[in-house]
């Protein structure tokens, strides 16, 4: 068995986020491991397809995010969340929701300049010229975590790399 938790993935749009929690569950689902992954693809387009990005509209994804992850802790999951939770304050509170010790903070650290070097989506570019505003990084606030329980910078290290550093923070504290 394994103690159920929330891995908070935070960090600028194109840093990762999604891939290392899909790639860490992947590895977590091979231990035979209860998972879920809360993603923009099953809460933006979903629970809160009513909310932009507006700080307020931020915030109010996070706390519901944080109250569904706590949820999903209840019920025995380990919960992978990977939004960019720009702001300290929101992500605190989404960790006050949980036992102490169940919630780790991941930040996916990567350089500004190398997230919108990758630009997947072409979103930067779109950010640059003011097509879309308030974007993180660009025209709105990212809040550098001051104590997360992992820093992974994915800049500097290989996906292979990044996941095993995840995985081997959990198997030392005993979550798994
Ligand atoms: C930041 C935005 C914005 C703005 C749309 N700012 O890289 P992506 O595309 O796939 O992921 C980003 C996602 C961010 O949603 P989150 O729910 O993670 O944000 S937050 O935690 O701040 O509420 C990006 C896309 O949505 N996107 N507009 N203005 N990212």
């Amino acid at each position: 068995g394994h103690k159920s938790a929330v891995l908070w993935f935070t960090g600028l749009s194109g840093a990762g986020k999604s891939t290392l929690a899909n790639e860490v569950e992947r590895r977590l689902h091979e231990r035979g491991m209860h998972t879920y992954l809360l993603d923009g693809d099953n809460i933006r387009h979903g629970i809160n397809k009513d909310l932009g990005f507006s700080p307020e509209d931020r915030a109010e994804n996070i706390r519901r995010i944080g109250e569904v992850a706590k949820l999903f802790v209840d019920a025995g999951v380990l919960v992978l969340t990977a939004f960019i939770s720009p702001y300290r304050a929101d992500r605190a509170l989404a960790r006050g929701l949980v036992e102490d010790g169940e919630f780790i903070e991941i930040y996916v650290n990567c350089a500004l300049e190398e997230c919108e070097k990758r630009d997947p989506k072409g979103l930067y570019k779109k950010a640059r010229t003011g097509e879309i505003p308030e974007f993180t990084g660009i025209s709105s606030p990212y809040e550098e975590p001051e104590a997360p329980e992992l820093i992974v910078k994915t800049d500097k290290k290989t996906l292979d790399e990044s996941a095993e550093q995840v995985i081997a923070f959990l198997r030392k504290k005993g979550i798994i």
